[in-house]
């Protein structure tokens, strides 16, 4: 059995090129990790985003817990054997889908106590439940349980949320049970401030995870908060530790991110466009229920590999999209994914050749030309 663990290849300024190693085989960094809240990858197959490069896929605590059911996907020999995900899954700790989803939320130093989204029923996620959930799943990588910050908050209201969850961090580092080849995760919180981003990344270090995740993001801030907030937490992590940012983001937002030192993200954009018709391409966005692709030829994109690309034209995604015929979101979705590993494959293969700002120009002067 192999242990968890992270091996840094090569650097170049601070964006990393490294592998990260799991119980259920490597994820190479930067990696984007495609989500499958309710054990799918909604509108792929399995093999279908293995596929496109993808090696490391995310589940939800939240949504398992309640449907389901975590006990359920134990006996049944836990998420890999249920969805037949045969790499490593990543899973988040609930209390960010909580506070989203959840109806009637009451926290308190415990927990989150809260009624169900499906049905209303009453749950308690604490930092030792979510641990228990997470094993229950069998997640090769588990996240402590944490308090994602709104934007905005005031600079006591960021201090009393990151305390919390450094404390609930505590918690769940005492409850995750360690076995090999599984790694377990603390949160970075503290808002947009400097000194809070610097005391909780120093709180997690005390403690000792396997990797770090920067948290309290991507939540209305805007990318050039964010990029500076990355500036100043980033150097406070171990450099011999994965990092991962957590719910990034379109391609620019990942790109500048992996320049300050991320090598992990999730999403549900490429997902969750792919279903509303939008898909990705380097000159930017496309929406292919726009009326100008009813008569094009011309496949999505000419660089593609995935199916939606090698075998059908524009027009004939757009008729299918304006006929809500379920093939529609299904090539959409996985030349989006397909997309976002092609992004990333080019990142390591930059900062393999020392050219990741090279890399980083190219791709901000691509897509601001826009697609013709
Ligand atoms: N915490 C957890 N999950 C998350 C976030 C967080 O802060 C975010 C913030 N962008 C996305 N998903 N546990
Ligand atoms: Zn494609």
């Amino acid at each position: 059995m192999t242990a968890f663990g992270f091996e840094v290849f090569a650097t170049d300024g601070a964006a990393r090129l490294g592998r990260v190693h799991t119980a259920h085989g490597p994820m190479d960094t930067p990696a984007f990790m495609p989500v499958g809240t309710a054990a799918t990858v909604k509108a792929m197959t399995p093999e279908s985003v293995a596929s496109t490069g993808a090696q490391t896929i995310l589940g939800n605590t939240y949504h398992l817990m309640l449907r389901p059911g975590a006990e359920r996907v134990g006996r049944l020999g836990g998420l890999h054997e249920f969805m037949n995900w045969r790499g490593p899954i990543l899973t988040d700790s609930g209390g960010f889908q909580v506070m989203s989803l959840a109806k009637l939320r009451k926290m308190s130093e415990e927990g989150v106590a809260f009624q169900s989204h499906i049905d209303g029923s009453r749950h308690l996620l604490t930092p030792e439940r979510s641990m228990e959930i997470q094993n229950l799943l069998d997640a090769d990588i588990t996240m402590a349980f944490d308090e994602c910050t709104p934007f905005p908050a005031t600079p006591e209201q960021a201090a009393e949320s990151m305390r919390l969850s450094m404390r609930w961090a505590r918690r769940s580092r005492a409850a995750f049970v360690d076995r090999p080849g599984y790694g377990l995760f603390g949160i970075v919180q503290g808002g947009v401030y400097p000194d809070l981003r610097a005391e909780s990344a120093e709180a997690l270090c005390g403690i000792g995870f396997d990797g770090y995740a920067i948290g309290g993001l991507a939540v209305g801030e805007g990318q050039e908060l964010m990029f500076q907030t990355l500036d100043v937490t980033t150097p406070l992590l171990p450099a011999d530790r994965p990092r991962y940012l957590m719910g990034v983001g379109k391609p620019s937002d990942i790109i500048g991110a992996v320049l300050r030192g991320v090598d992990m993200f999730d999403c549900v954009m490429p997902t969750r466009s792919g279903r509303t018709a939008q898909a990705f391409t380097r000159r930017g966005t496309v929406n292919l229920r726009n009326a100008r692709h009813q008569d094009d030829p011309r496949p999505l994109s000419e660089n593609c590999a995935c199916p939606a690309c090698r075998n059908y034209s524009r027009a004939y995604l757009h008729h299918l999209i304006r006929s809500e015929e379920i093939l529609g979101p299904m090539l959409l979705t996985w030349h989006n994914i397909q997309f976002y590993q092609d992004v990333m494959r080019g990142l390591r293969a930059a900062i393999a050749e020392g050219r990741v700002r090279q890399f980083a120009a190219q791709a901000l002067a691509d897509e601001a030309l826009g697609d013709i």
